[in-house]
């Protein structure tokens, strides 16, 4: 990992990307950068009046920047847009730095967060078609360029050719495992991963504020049981709620504005996790001046995604702390659920209570089981997964009854028993 990152915004001067500021335009990405631990140690915000076709921003502005990348020993500049391989080559040679693109960004956060199977699949996909172009254009750029000043370090022409055989290969064979997946997803589905408490998964773009939240839920109380979590995967931990009960949070991969369309098969995928979520916290940006535009956003991934809006879904208003009048909760006075502010605490209680409940909610059927009394396992799955409300002893039985969901109700009477 680079220690020492540049992250850079460039916008065209006559041509400002409607509503949105430059300024928010960098902090997303610099909150993209935080979202795979990079540390950002410069930014600049660079106008341009036309991209230049070698280097993308402007000869002057590429020397200024080079003398700010060798003070600050910057290993890596990140551009917020979309270069070109030659563009992306010339500025590494130009500033002796590793220099990536957006989308190359993306990748790299869809790569280490994608979780299932056919988000894996997905991103790989992404990976290597995004490769592929870059292979492809740069060995025609080589062709052009023979007899010319050379590439440096570049690879020669018959690796590329090897290259560009390998991955499209790989492509070929990832697309025929991923129809396979889709048939079959169904079953997926069912395997779940296995954990003891129900599932809350955090949803919403960059910088909401998700992982602060995420910290301020989970931060307090790191239970033993969540180092195993922790090698399985570090966005879920145990939080306790009011009441006694404990759920698992999940921190997702966060929306971003204008995802390269190449990538959003592979978000996506990246989401599928949170279809087997118990309830879902859309955490929003409510200071942020598109925040109407984003929660729409969310809101239609999402229904694309469940095939219908979500059931269990809680909207957090986050940021209270930065609006100027409390009339501008919500942007558009249309509330949300949960008002919070994740960085100084405020709400956040009323919000786990407002979990709690709905969790009690989605617990709502009532079982009775009889048990052989040895069953130590069969009652530890059932504390595990519900609220034991009563159990009574005759003989060699238990009689439990037991607050359950219905999905829950049925995966114990597969495994464990048969219900009175
Ligand atoms: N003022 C304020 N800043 C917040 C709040 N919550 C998060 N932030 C800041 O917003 C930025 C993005 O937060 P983060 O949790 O990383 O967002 P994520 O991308 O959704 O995980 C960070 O600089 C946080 O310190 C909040 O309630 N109030
Ligand atoms: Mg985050």
């Amino acid at each position: 990992m680079p220690q020492s990152v540049l992250v850079l915004h460039p916008y065209f001067k006559r041509k400002p990307s409607g509503l949105r500021h430059p300024e928010s335009c960098l902090e997303e990405a610099i909150g993209l950068a935080h979202a795979i631990d990079l540390e950002v140690a410069d930014t600049a915000i660079v106008p341009l009046d036309k991209p230049t076709s070698a280097t993308f921003i402007g000869s002057g502005k590429v020397e200024e920047l080079k003398g700010r990348i060798a003070a600050a020993d910057i290993q890596l500049a990140v551009i917020n847009y979309t270069l070109s391989p030659v563009q992306q080559r010339n500025l590494e040679t130009a500033w002796g730095c590793k220099v990536i693109d957006r989308t190359a960004l993306i990748l790299e956060i869809f790569g280490a967060r994608a979780a299932t199977h056919e988000g894996k699949l997905q991103v790989e996909l992404a990976a290597l078609e995004y490769q592929k172009g870059r292979l492809v254009r740069s060995w025609t750029h080589l062709e052009r360029q023979r007899g010319g000043f050379g590439f440096l370090g570049g690879p020669g022409e018959s690796q590329i050719e090897i290259d560009r055989r390998l991955i499209r290969d790989r492509i070929a064979k990832i697309k025929k495992q991923l129809e396979q997946v889709t048939r079959t997803r169904a079953l997926h589905r069912k395997t779940r991963r296995d954990v003891p408490y129900p599932v809350v998964a955090l949803v919403g773009y960059t910088n909401a504020g998700k992982s602060t939240l995420f910290n301020r839920l989970t931060g307090a109380h790191v239970l033993s049981m969540d180092k195993l979590f922790a090698t399985l995967d570090p966005t879920m931990r145990s939080f306790s709620l009011p009441g006694g009960g404990k759920a698992i949070l999940s921190d997702t991969v966060g929306f971003v504005s204008d995802l390269p369309t190449e990538l959003v098969a592979a978000f996506r995928a990246t989401l599928e996790e949170v279809l087997e979520a118990d309830m879902l916290l859309h955490v929003r940006d409510v200071s942020h001046p598109d925040a109407q535009a984003q929660k729409r956003d969310v809101e239609d991934v999402l229904k694309k995604l469940f095939g219908a809006p979500p059931e269990n879904i809680i909207e957090v208003c986050n940021k209270i702390d930065k609006l100027t009048s409390p009339s501008s909760r919500g942007g558009d006075g249309r509330g949300g659920d949960a008002y919070i502010s994740a960085f100084t605490g405020e709400g956040v209680d009323a919000l786990l209570h407002m979990i709690a409940r709905g969790m009690e909610r989605r617990f709502f059927a009532r079982a009775e089981f009889t048990l052989p009394a040895g069953d130590g396992k069969a009652m530890a799955w059932l504390h595990a997964h519900g609220k034991v409300v009563e159990q009574r002893v005759e003989e060699d039985y238990i009689h439990v009854s037991v607050q359950l969901s219905p999905e829950n109700i049925h995966r114990f009477e597969q495994l464990h028993a048969v219900r009175l």
